[in-house]
């Protein structure tokens, strides 16, 4: 098993390489030409124009040998495919819920509980938004409540659970609308806007007893709580002698049910699922996976995506493998804050946050700092980032404005398994570089801005 020490000096990815991809290099000409291309938004660049792509963690991790050899195990009947059934065990065993609906990805599952559980005028608390989970909840009618605890919107602060719940804000909301108001509370584990920030068992614990006196069921987003469960066991008292995979069963036993993006934790290029205790909830779920997603035994996924998804989560609650995740994770953020660079505190499981904020104070908010960071950080070396802050953040439906958020941040994405130390060494330099000559950098002006989720198709301008 590995301890503290040793992930901290030697955290070796426990596999070795069987297959490589290449990688191509830009000139500065053309890395020019391609982010005026992309309207300095890097979900517009071509990956053929990328170097090192941290853009996500999402779907673009490395499968094992065993998955891709799952993939040649897919049994792609329209119904009762062997796969269907293979991931439904894999899912009971490991995250204990009774019921499960597969769907094509995180948002699917999002979709399907956020339509059958939420009535319009309800608020639904979370653990700090994520941007398709409220998209979600406001389509059904419902408004999100951020009840996370303040210090999660601190960069500086070095909580070790800034994913808690602030049981207070929660009663607060309660108090003032009812809980009969509350369809479920939205619990994320290692939240991602916050900066990868895990919540604790005790606080799960407490927040638990809460709901239950008063009847909120607890919806986990579960996507990346392995890793979740990985700082538990390194942070909190009475874990450090169980395993990932204990700790995961005791987080999914206090909750009802959950939604995952299995692009995450689960190792896969694609999937997701729904699961809870529920019976009645279920089938609704089932019912209605039919009409957005495809048959139940399916739901959007290929025969061989789900057996893929199966041998992942096998993977994924090995000890070594969070050990080698989350150190490869660590030796990049060290490196920055060696340098003196503003990073999101404490460093989280899948990525690096640049405070942009701290990086380019000279830069107006509404003139999107974290965005044109990105896009300097794409030119200065191929490295491709992901905007985390006011552009991602939308505008407030009641007022029409920029909702400015606490966190303007620049995502560093570490995908799993992909990139070597070496690589990591590239960026840490590339960013020193940026970071060198940061009183160059202008912001952006916004010149389109389509309806939904601007972030992902939204161009710019220098200003
Ligand atoms: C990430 C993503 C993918 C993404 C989604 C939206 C904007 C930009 C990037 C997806 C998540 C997530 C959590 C906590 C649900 C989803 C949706 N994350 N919950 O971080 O992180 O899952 O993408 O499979 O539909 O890059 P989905």
């Amino acid at each position: 098993m590995n301890t503290e020490a040793n992930i901290r000096h030697s955290w070796a990815e426990p596999y070795k390489i069987k297959m490589v991809e290449l990688l191509t290099m830009t000139t500065i000409e053309e890395r020019e030409r391609a982010i005026r291309e992309a309207g300095y938004n890097t979900f517009l660049i071509r990956s053929r124009d990328v170097y090192i792509d941290l853009l996500t963690d999402s779907g673009t991790g490395a499968m094992s040998d065993r998955q891709w050899a799952g993939l040649m195990m897919g049994d792609e009947a329209y119904s009762g495919s062997e796969n269907f059934y293979h991931l439904y065990d894999v899912v009971r065993e490991y995250y204990g819920y009774k019921y499960f609906v597969p769907t094509h990805q995180g948002r699917g599952a999002e979709h399907l509980v956020s339509s059958i559980m939420i009535k319009p005028g309800d608020c639904v608390p979370g653990n700090m938004y994520f941007t398709t989970t409220r998209l979600h909840q406001e389509l059904a009618g419902g408004t999100f409540v951020d009840v996370i605890i303040d210090e999660a919107h601190d960069p500086a602060s070095s909580h070790p659970f800034k994913g808690n719940v602030d049981i207070r804000k929660l009663d607060r909301l309660v108090q003032e609308i009812g809980a009969e108001r509350v369809p479920y509370i939205s619990l994320e584990g290692n939240v991602n806007m916050a900066g990868g920030q895990p919540f604790s068992m005790a606080n799960l614990r407490e927040l638990r007893s809460y709901c239950q006196e008063r009847n909120i069921p607890i919806m986990l987003d579960a996507t990346r709580t392995i890793e979740n469960a990985w700082f538990i066991r390194e942070r909190e008292e009475g874990y450090s002698g169980k395993t990932v995979r204990e700790i995961l069963r005791e987080i999914c036993d206090l909750t009802d049910g959950c939604t995952m993006s299995a692009k995450k934790d689960a190792l896969v290029n694609i999937g997701g699922f729904f699961a809870c205790n529920d019976e009645q909830l279920f089938l609704k779920a089932q019912n209605l996976v039919v009409v957005y997603e495809g048959l139940h035994t399916y739901g959007g996924m290929a025969g061989r995506d789900m057996e893929a998804m199966a041998q992942g989560i096998r993977e994924a609650v090995m000890e070594e493998h969070q050990a080698a995740r989350i150190g490869q994770v660590r030796y990049l953020g060290e490196q920055l804050q060696a340098a003196g660079i503003p990073i999101v505190r404490p460093i989280g499981s899948h990525a690096i946050f640049l405070d942009a904020r701290e990086f380019l104070p000279h830069v107006d908010q509404d003139d999107y700092p974290a965005q044109a960071l990105a896009a300097e950080l794409y030119l200065e070396a191929g490295i491709r980032t992901m905007e985390r802050g006011n552009v991602s953040a939308g505008r407030d439906p009641e007022t029409g404005e920029n909702r400015r958020p606490a966190l303007e941040l620049v995502r560093l994405t570490l995908p799993r398994r992909v990139y070597t130390q070496a690589h990591m060494d590239v960026v840490a330099e590339s960013v020193k570089a940026v970071y060198d000559r940061r009183h160059e950098i202008r912001g952006l002006k916004m010149v389109y801005e389509p309806e939904y989720l601007r972030f992902f198709q939204a161009r710019f301008e220098p200003l």
